[in-house]
């Protein structure tokens, strides 16, 4: 087990389109480890394999209370089940930490991937389930939560954490 160091905006590598999982093995699964040590002891509740510059397409979640449910998600593809009905939610990112902004996504969709056990499975989650999918699933396509913002906000963010970053250095 390992914690992991997470990119955060405005690294390029953030950007990186990640590649399919051709097999789910051991390697994989000790990264899904790896990724729900570094994501609880964020603390968070969901990380992309992006976000520790690993570019597979593996995401981890948990959005419960007693951080008792975690869920992985490996080569996941959504389906909207209804592109009208949208979801406004104050979204926040480990890659982007200390900023919220609001963003809107479909509500209703179906998750299919696979498990660490290299099963498919098929979700229709809601609330805030249904978000954070959408948000990590950006992730492995190199988009983040900011993106969806006017350029302005982006730009004041990127700037505030440009500075972190020089004085972090
Ligand atoms: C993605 O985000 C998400 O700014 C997961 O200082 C978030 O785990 C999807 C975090 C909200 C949907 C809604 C953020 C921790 C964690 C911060 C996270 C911070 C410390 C974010
Ligand atoms: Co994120």
């Amino acid at each position: 087990m390992a914690i992991l160091e997470i990119l955060e905006f405005p690294d390029p590598r953030l950007r990186t389109t990640a590649t399919p999982v051709a097999e789910v093995n051991d390697e994989i699964r000790q990264l899904v480890a790896d990724m729900f040590e570094t994501m609880y002891a964020a603390p968070g509740i969901g990380l992309a394999a992006t976000q520790i510059n690993v570019h597979k397409r593996v995401v981890v979640i948990d959005v419960s209370e007693a951080q008792d449910q975690p869920l992985v998600f490996i080569n996941p593809q959504i389906e909207v089940l209804d592109a009208e009905l949208l979801h406004e939610y104050d979204e926040g990112c480990l890659s982007v930490p200390g900023f919220y902004e609001t963003v809107s996504r479909p509500e209703r969709i179906r998750v299919t991937a696979l498990d660490a056990d290299g099963q498919e499975f098929s979700l229709e989650p809601d609330g805030l389930l249904a978000v954070c999918i959408q948000h990590e699933l950006d992730h492995l396509n190199g988009k983040l939560f900011v993106d969806y913002i006017s350029t302005m906000k982006r730009q004041r963010i990127r700037k505030k954490l440009e500075k972190q970053h020089r004085q972090q250095a």
